[in-house]
């Protein structure tokens, strides 16, 4: 399968899932401001109508969309169960839940920030949000080392991705010690490090 994908974009987080389930893809790097791929330059809408990333394209030809969406599929290529717990279980309703919360509190929360015609005012208001939302989070980990106990799974894929954002917005995290450590433990997964490394953003 190929992810379309742009480095540290909300793709990051099924990247990182790919390498944590071991499962066989390549990358196609994207440019989000030309909307074309990198390499040969063809036009990303033809592919992607909304123009977005991430995007899996399996064997088939078949195309999916949705973070949270490729999240699941991904995760149930372990077939231990640890990244996406077994169908039907509530484990797996903790994942979910937690998907669903980066998805809509964090993912979408982050996504004014990304836009020029952003105003200031409304810069502020997005940003308490957030820190609100980082604070919930803090307490969670105050708790676990990863958001739904002690084993990492999809959820933190797509969090510490969208988390990740604070260093290229310049927010800090210095109020949320425990999430700071989390986003230090996640980075040190050898999967974490692959898909940084493969994206550019480690050495
Ligand atoms: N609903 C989509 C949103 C994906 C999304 O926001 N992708 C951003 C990068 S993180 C993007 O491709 N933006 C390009 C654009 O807005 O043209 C999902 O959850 O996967």
């Amino acid at each position: 399968m190929k992810l379309y994908y742009s480095s540290g974009a909300c793709s990051l987080a099924p990247h990182i899932a790919a390498r944590e389930a071991g499962v066989a893809f390549s990358l196609v790097k994207v440019d989000l401001t030309t909307h074309k791929l990198v390499e040969g330059g063809a036009d990303y809408y033809a592919i992607s109508p909304r123009g977005y990333v991430p995007l899996l394209e399996f064997d088939d030809g078949s195309r999916h969309t949705e973070a949270a969406a490729l999240l699941q599929y991904l995760g149930d290529q372990d077939k231990d169960h640890v990244l996406l717990p077994a169908y039907g279980s509530k484990e797996r309703l903790t994942v979910i839940e937690w998907l669903t919360y980066v998805s809509t509190e964090l993912h979408k929360g982050f996504a004014p920030l990304w836009k020029k015609e952003t105003p200031e005012a409304m810069r502020q208001i997005v940003r308490d949000n957030l820190a609100k939302r980082f604070a919930e989070v803090d307490a969670v980990l105050e708790k676990n080392a990863f958001l739904t106990g002690a084993n990492f799974t999809v959820a933190d894929a797509y969090a510490f991705t969208i988390i990740n954002w604070t260093n290229f917005l310049g927010l800090s995290l210095n109020a949320y010690p425990h999430l700071q450590a989390y986003m230090a433990r996640v980075a040190a997964r050898p999967a974490v490090q692959e898909a940084l490394r493969a994206e550019g953003l480690a050495k």
